[in-house]
């Protein structure tokens, strides 16, 4: 018999007993012994029991036992399962197209079944501002006009906010914001050109370049300009963390980029929240303990100058750790294959669910092992996504391959085998909830 159950992420421990399985009425026990979002099913005995240690693993132990019941798995089933890094992560970009609220509703509930818990929103870009911010009414009046190719415009009120942050922690999913700083800022220079280091006004970017934009690191109302943003932020904010950015500013001085990390910085300490950015803020050496690099750079860092190994190192040297985003097997914003008709291909090439399932995040880079890595988290930016319908099917199956990634032990995954053949029960959920996806060759 082979010893394997058809779930995805893989469990961590499983035993099979021949006999018949459990039937009928589950009972859930909680036990504060088990690890943190973990679970047990046991369908051994005369009725299936599940022990969970919260209410996520509650959630999650439910979802597993329904897809075991749903594949007629024969014989009683023992399985221990917990995750293997606390940070599993989804990052959708609402700045280069607005993605609506209802979708982003979606977007959560295919998050739960996959045990994901971190919903990072990338609200900021040089197309779009898509945060209500009340002190400065512009950067939505203005800033949220258009996107990409002039569509997808609109902004999140914190009304909004509030609701999907709700919306999401009822399904134990906390919410991270970022607004990106101090380049990807161009939105926020149409609607206040006084932050801009010209000064002058301009007309709203439609295009897909990065790396132009910038706030003036010179003047004292840019920091005026960032407290407010910061502090209205974190007055929304239920989860520790805020994220700056802190990516692509290619425009500035490096002593220009230290000047404003170590003022930014501060400001985000006194809002009393953490610190995430992406892995370039390594530059600087004023993060705060604790501090959150994001690495976006491929699973072999690239040698281009920007150092991306050694920016990643520095929140660790710093006391901080990592979540890890793999430009090549973690961009869910990349074609599937060559003839995929949207999706980039930055980083190499497209990027198949094979990949996406394939990679080992303690192999990446130099120096940096399980205990440095906080967690995974897969992207969606949105230069080439416009509808719901092309973000979920960019985002599905292959979303269920990270989240495998940032759950399941390698010696799980091992013994689990190819992911695609595991798909079942969560394809019948996508199907039954909606949820379009991409039907990729390996599916069959
Ligand atoms: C890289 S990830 C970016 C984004 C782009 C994305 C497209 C990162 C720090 N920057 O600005 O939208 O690639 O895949």
């Amino acid at each position: 018999m082979h010893d394997d159950v058809p779930l995805v992420p893989a469990p961590r421990h499983l035993v099979r007993t021949i006999g018949r399985a459990a039937s009928g009425q589950v009972r859930l026990e909680r036990d504060p012994g088990l690890p943190a979002e973990g679970f047990e099913i046991d369908t051994r005995g005369a009725q299936p029991v599940i022990r969970y240690a919260d209410a996520a693993g509650a959630t999650y132990g439910r979802d597993a036992l329904r897809h075991l019941e749903d594949a007629g798995i024969a014989g009683g089933i023992l399985l221990h399962d917990s995750p293997r890094f606390p940070h599993r992560g989804l990052m959708i970009d609402l700045a280069r197209h607005m993605v609506e609220v209802p979708t982003l509703r979606e977007v959560i509930d295919a998050m739960v079944g996959l045990r994901l818990n971190h919903l990072h929103l990338h609200l900021t870009d040089d197309q779009g501002w898509r945060l209500e911010i009340r002190s400065w009414p512009r950067l939505t009046t203005v800033g949220a006009a258009g996107g990409v190719g002039g569509t997808g415009g609109g902004f999140l009120t914190q009304r909004d906010y509030r609701d999907l942050q709700a919306y999401a922690a009822a399904r134990h999913i906390t919410l991270v914001p970022e607004i990106d700083l101090p380049g990807h800022t161009h939105a926020a220079l149409v609607a206040y050109p006084e932050l801009a280091p010209a000064g002058v006004a301009t007309q709203p970017y439609e295009g897909m370049e990065v790396g132009f934009s910038q706030l003036d690191v010179h003047a004292e109302r840019t920091y005026a300009f960032v407290a407010d943003v910061l502090h209205e932020l974190a007055d929304l904010t239920e989860g520790p963390y805020l994220h700056i950015g802190g990516d692509e500013c290619l425009a500035m001085s490096q002593e220009d980029y230290l000047l404003f990390a170590r003022r930014v910085l501060g400001l985000v300490t006194a809002t009393g929240k953490r610190v995430m950015a992406w892995h370039e803020l390594g530059r600087s050496s004023d993060l705060p303990p604790g501090s959150v690099g994001q690495y976006w750079d491929l699973t072999t860092p690239r040698q281009d100058g920007i150092g991306h190994a050694e920016r990643a190192r520095s929140f660790l040297a710093q006391g901080g750790r990592l979540v890890l985003s793999p430009g090549d097997v973690a961009y869910l914003d990349h074609k599937y294959d060559a003839d995929t008709d949207l999706g980039l291909t930055w980083s190499g090439g497209p990027t198949s669910l094979t990949q996406a399932a394939t990679w080992e995040p303690t192999a990446l880079i130099p120096g940096v092992g399980e205990e440095a890595i906080l967690g995974v988290e897969a992207t969606c930016f949105t230069e080439t996504i416009t509808t719901r319908e092309d973000l979920l099917r960019m985002l599905l199956p292959r979303l269920a391959a990270t989240a495998e990634v940032a759950w399941s032990t390698p010696a799980a995954r091992e013994r689990a085998g190819d992911l695609a053949p595991r798909l079942v029960g969560l394809r019948a959920d996508w199907e039954a909830a909606g949820l379009g996806y991409e039907r990729v060759p390996e599916l069959g």
